[in-house]
């Protein structure tokens, strides 16, 4: 490790999954050096990168405090730095009852929105034929997603144990892409799901998320 800092975090700079890792490593102070793959160049299937991660996509992380380990799967990552790093449980569950509603709501996230609002966007923007059936398929679901979250945000401020967790942030990424990109600017998101979209707020607007989102702003637009 060159750069000394404690982490090595391979993303990219609009894909939303490496952020996820990026807000939590900022939000608790850790150090880390990205690496932003270019997927024109297929960077995620280089021989080097398929050793650290077989499946080919970011992100994964080197912790070079822990003798360089190697891990991938955006939620994985999330768990394995709370579990290690957070030790006041800043932004992970205490209980066994409440670790067990956070994988809940991170398994939710890693098949229910990704996986979804992704297909959404590979429909809407990516796929060489324009396939309605499809698109609205993955619309429907990426409006079913937040409709589950907002029935139970109404009711509660956070997902989980009464504070802003894991599970909470690993939303914030995919809700951004549905509400800049794939929905739109225009479609009425403060009226069609009000609870959501004040508990992404609440979130967007904390200093060490905001920047990672400037930042991602400002890579984007370059
Ligand atoms: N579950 C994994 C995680 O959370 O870590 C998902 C990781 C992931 O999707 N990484 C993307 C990647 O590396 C960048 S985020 N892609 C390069 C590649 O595949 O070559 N993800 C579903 C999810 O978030 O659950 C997606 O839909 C991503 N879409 C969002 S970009 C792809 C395809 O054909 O589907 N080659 C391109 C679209 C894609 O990667």
């Amino acid at each position: 490790m060159s750069h000394g800092k404690q982490f090595t975090l391979y993303t990219h700079a609009a894909g939303p999954n490496g952020w996820k890792v990026a807000y939590l490593l900022v939000e608790l102070g850790l150090t880390y050096e990205p690496v932003f793959f270019d997927f024109a160049k297929k960077d995620q299937k280089s021989p080097e990168y398929l050793k650290l991660n077989p499946n080919g996509r970011i992100p994964a992380i080197i912790d070079h405090g822990n003798n360089d380990f190697v891990l991938w799967e955006s939620n994985a990552i999330l768990l394995y730095i709370v579990e290690k790093y957070d030790k006041e449980h800043k932004f992970s569950a205490v209980t066994d009852a409440d670790k067990a509603y956070q994988n809940q709501w991170l398994s939710f996230q890693a098949s229910g929105q990704g996986p979804y609002f992704g297909q959404f966007t590979w429909f809407h923007f990516y796929h060489p034929e324009k396939v309605s059936s499809a698109e609205e398929r993955y619309k429907g679901e990426t409006e079913r997603v937040f409709g589950v979250l907002d029935a139970v945000l109404s009711k509660q401020e956070w997902l989980v144990a009464g504070k802003m967790t894991i599970s909470d942030m690993s939303f914030i990424s995919w809700n951004l892409v549905a509400f800049q990109v794939i929905l739109g600017d225009d479609y009425p998101f403060a009226e069609k799901f009000p609870a959501v979209y004040k508990w992404h707020n609440a979130m967007a607007e904390r200093p060490a998320i905001k920047a990672c989102i400037e930042q991602r702003a400002s890579m984007m637009s370059h």
